[in-house]
């Protein structure tokens, strides 16, 4: 069996010493299968002078890379408009952001239609496809009207919204159409999938039967498979001398007693205002505690050309300003904020050394910074936000609303007074699980799944 993966964007980048693999996510989870069986990544190709077709690596390839070309208006329509402006914040219930310009949903389609052509003209028989996210809806029903024997796959990685939200996106319609062309539809947790579920059910009168939509005389499973990270790597990583340096470097730079740590995309959806505004509260209610807490921000600019991405941008500075000047002293900084991009083993060093990671999305549909915390540190607490994906599968965290504003200020009160006992028995708890969701182990299950429905 070979593998077709059709995602976003491609596993592989230009460095200064050439081509190489991408680290992380889903690049980290895929080519070990695609090495291993061989196969094309399909993606969409923003660079006009790179090959349509590239063999990874170039002296001895496992597989090729196949680039869809877009023109830039293509690229602003369909990822920064249709995915971006329309769907994302749809699954996030966050609808006030969401921006329906039709242009958007006709490039969409068009785009989408380009992936299928490419999957259709690279699909050999006994092939797997397996699709990524929010950005190819359409696609697979593409392929299917073209090959009605293809095995389809495709992971949702983002929620999947109640039936009610999702109904509201004009084509709500046509776009489960074309997620129905798959075999297997996978989702991070029970929730999204019962969701998905209502969604067929109600908006197009399918038949469900437990987790089978019967749609067109075809059977179309749809099942939970969370995501975890590479533990092995990160453990690996949190071990290594250098990193631990880098603990102990910024421990002594932060020159408190306790760290607590955020880390986050810059994202609307992940709460880092309201997190901020959180930790001003704490200050506010535990003077005693001025002066030996600390909080690193750590954001990742992410959709920059976006207004709404900039504007959260500006309320996050004012917001950082404003808590330091009214906090800090000669001798303290309350919170350090630091909007840029880290390497994984920079990032293991702020998990090692955070006594409190506090994560504290709206909407999430897994995250993973919570499982790399559980992985690389020894004795903190988590906090995490009981509307992720990450909450339903770590339930030893310590769950908090994230729209309560107090009790997210209590919540850091609490992390930090937790009893050494209780926090190890829950973080053992949450290294256990998170092992399980391992992100290879994701990928067989995914796989195995999607070969069983074939079979069946
Ligand atoms: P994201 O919204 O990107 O992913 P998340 O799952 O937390 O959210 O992954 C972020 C990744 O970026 C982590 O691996 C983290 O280490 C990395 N990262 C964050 N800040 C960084 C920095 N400053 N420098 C370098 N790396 C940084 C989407 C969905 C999630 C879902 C994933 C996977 O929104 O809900 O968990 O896909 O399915």
């Amino acid at each position: 069996m070979r593998l077709i993966v059709a995602a976003n964007r491609a596993p592989i980048r230009k460095t200064k010493k050439g081509w190489s693999a991408s680290i992380g996510g889903l690049a980290t989870a895929l080519l070990p299968v695609l090495e291993q069986h061989g196969g094309v990544w399909v993606a969409m190709g923003e660079e006009p002078d790179l090959p349509e077709r590239q063999a990874f690596p170039a002296d001895d390839p496992d597989f090729h890379v196949r680039r869809v070309a877009l023109s830039d208006e293509e690229v602003d329509n369909y990822y920064y408009g249709m995915a971006n402006r329309v769907l994302w914040p749809l699954s996030h219930y966050m609808i006030e952001h969401m921006e329906l310009n039709p242009v958007f949903y006709e490039d969409y389609k068009k785009v989408n239609r380009r992936f299928a052509d490419a999957v259709i003209e690279e699909l050999q028989p006994s092939d797997q496809v397996w699709l990524q996210d929010y950005h190819l809806m359409l696609a697979p029903n593409y392929v299917r009207e073209a090959r009605t024997d293809a095995t389809l796959g495709l992971f949702w990685h983002i929620p999947w919204p109640a039936m009610e939200v999702f109904r509201i996106v004009p084509k709500a319609r046509e776009l489960l159409r074309g997620m129905l062309g798959c075999d297997l539809i996978g989702f991070h947790v029970d929730e999204y999938v019962e969701n998905f579920l209502e969604s067929a059910r109600v908006l197009l009168g399918a038949e469900v039967s437990g987790n089978v939509i019967r749609w067109q005389g075809r059977e179309v499973r749809i099942e939970a498979h969370p995501l975890g990270i590479d533990t092995a790597r990160f453990r690996r990583m949190t071990e290594e001398e250098e990193t631990q340096a880098a603990v102990k470097n910024l421990r002594d730079e932060t020159g408190t007693e306790y760290l607590i740590l955020g880390i986050d995309r810059m994202d609307y959806t992940k709460g880092i205002l309201s997190r901020l505004l959180a930790f001003e509260q704490f200050l506010k209610d535990n003077p005693e505690l001025h002066g030996r807490v600390s909080f690193y921000q750590i954001a990742t600019p992410s959709r920059t050309k976006l207004e709404t991405y900039k504007q959260m941008k500006r309320e996050v500075d004012e917001a950082v300003g404003r808590i330091d000047g009214s906090y800090g002293t000669d001798s303290w900084v309350p919170v350090h904020y630091r909007y840029r991009k880290y390497t994984q083993r920079e990032l293991c060093a702020f998990y090692n050394a955070a006594d409190v990671c506090f994560i504290t999305p709206l909407r999430d549909g897994m995250n993973l910074v919570a499982q790399e915390y559980v992985v690389s540190n020894s004795d903190g607490v988590l906090v995490l936000s009981e509307l992720t994906g990450a909450s339903y599968a770590l339930p030893e965290s310590l769950s908090v609303n994230p729209y309560d504003h107090q009790a997210l200020a209590d919540s850091i009160r609490e992390a930090l007074l937790m009893q050494p006992d209780e926090r190890q028995r829950r973080l053992a708890a949450m290294k256990e699980r998170v092992d399980e969701l391992d992100v290879h182990k994701w990928a067989d299950r995914f796989l195995q799944s999607l070969d069983s429905v074939v079979v069946s």
